[in-house]
């Protein structure tokens, strides 16, 4: 079995089956760009930027990398409506969109021949994308960092694979290439990374952010917001757990929980802030143990893949 010719690949002419995740704030040109260099799919996160931002980002990824990109437009933003336009003016290959169902903007990326590729957390939700004409789907696990969804990579991902004809690009909890092949077992075409990443030379986010990724153990991820509607996984500090805490016994509102949060993963991905920031991550942070170029993180993830599925 190969892992480097998929359905994924030929969809979106790129070597490896592989997505960088659209990590809002995390995800910008200098990543994207080297990840697609390497032969994955490189992805800016468009998160609730200004437009003039999104517009620059995506001009520099250009300018980096001849190779195919994407942008990953999260539907919660007020901007949403905004950005979803940019793509189709900048010309961008290939959008991805998380936190909302993107039904209302397809007809117009599809028109720009645009491919689009909505994570999902269910079945229900991955049909009506197949029907609303998506290319394929990141069916995203709750190992996953961020926002996220109830059921795990494992139980999902096949469930996703059975129910649809389009191709299934697993996500949540893979970070090395066992993840990859146990992916392609469950009838995944291909695999999308976050946590990994974070750990990229080209990654652009605080060194305290980085830290936190690389001397992670397993127990140390910690989901928050549940009550709020909008559970995240992130990474335990003081402030997660004062988050966690505040959740379980009361002593915070969801009001008040909403408030405590807003702006916090910018204080985490700029300043590295312990104290008011929100470093989010998957559960397989303990996996990640250095910091190296993207290339070399993919390189020796496929061919430690393509190693156990000959076996
Ligand atoms: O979107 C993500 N991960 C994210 S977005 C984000 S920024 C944010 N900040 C505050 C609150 C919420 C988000 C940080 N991490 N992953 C993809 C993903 N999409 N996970 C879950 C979903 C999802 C949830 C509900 C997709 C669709 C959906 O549809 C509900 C509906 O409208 O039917």
């Amino acid at each position: 079995m190969t892992t480097t010719k998929t359905k994924i690949t030929e969809l979106l002419g790129i070597k490896y089956p592989i997505l960088q995740g659209g990590m809002a704030w995390i995800a910008e040109s200098t990543l994207a760009a080297a990840v697609s260099d390497a032969g994955g799919l490189g992805i800016i996160a468009g998160g609730s930027a200004p437009i003039d931002y999104l517009r620059d980002q995506i001009r520099k990824c250009k300018s980096l990398t001849d190779k195919p990109f994407g942008v990953n437009i999260m539907l919660m933003s007020p901007n949403a409506d905004d950005l979803a336009q940019l793509v189709v003016e900048e010309k961008v290959p290939v959008v991805t969109t998380g936190a909302g169902n993107p039904s209302k903007y397809m007809p117009m990326w599809k028109e720009a021949g645009i491919k689009v590729i909505p994570v999902i957390p269910s079945v229900a939700l991955a049909k009506r994308m197949e029907r609303a004409g998506a290319d394929a789907v990141v069916a995203e696990g709750t190992e996953s960092g961020g926002h996220i969804g109830e059921n795990t990579t494992m139980c999902l991902v096949p469930q996703v694979v059975d129910a649809l004809e389009i191709p299934v690009i697993a996500a949540g909890g893979i970070a090395d290439g066992r993840g990859i092949a146990a992916s392609f077992m469950l009838g995944a075409e291909g695999v999308q990374l976050g946590t990994r990443f974070l750990a990229a030379e080209e990654c652009q986010i605080h060194p305290t952010y980085k830290e936190l990724v690389v001397d992670a153990k397993d127990t140390d991820s910690v989901v928050t917001g549940r009550y709020t509607g909008h559970p995240c996984r992130n990474v335990k500090t003081k402030f997660s757990k004062k988050l966690a805490s505040g959740e379980r016994d009361g002593s915070l509102t969801p009001d008040q929980f909403e408030e405590l949060t807003l702006g916090s993963l910018r204080k985490a991905v700029q300043e590295g802030n312990l104290e008011e920031g929100s470093f989010l991550c998957g559960a397989i942070a303990g996996l990640v143990k250095k910091v190296e170029p993207a290339k070399d993180m993919i390189e020796e993830m496929f061919k430690e893949a393509e190693e156990l599925l000959n076996k």
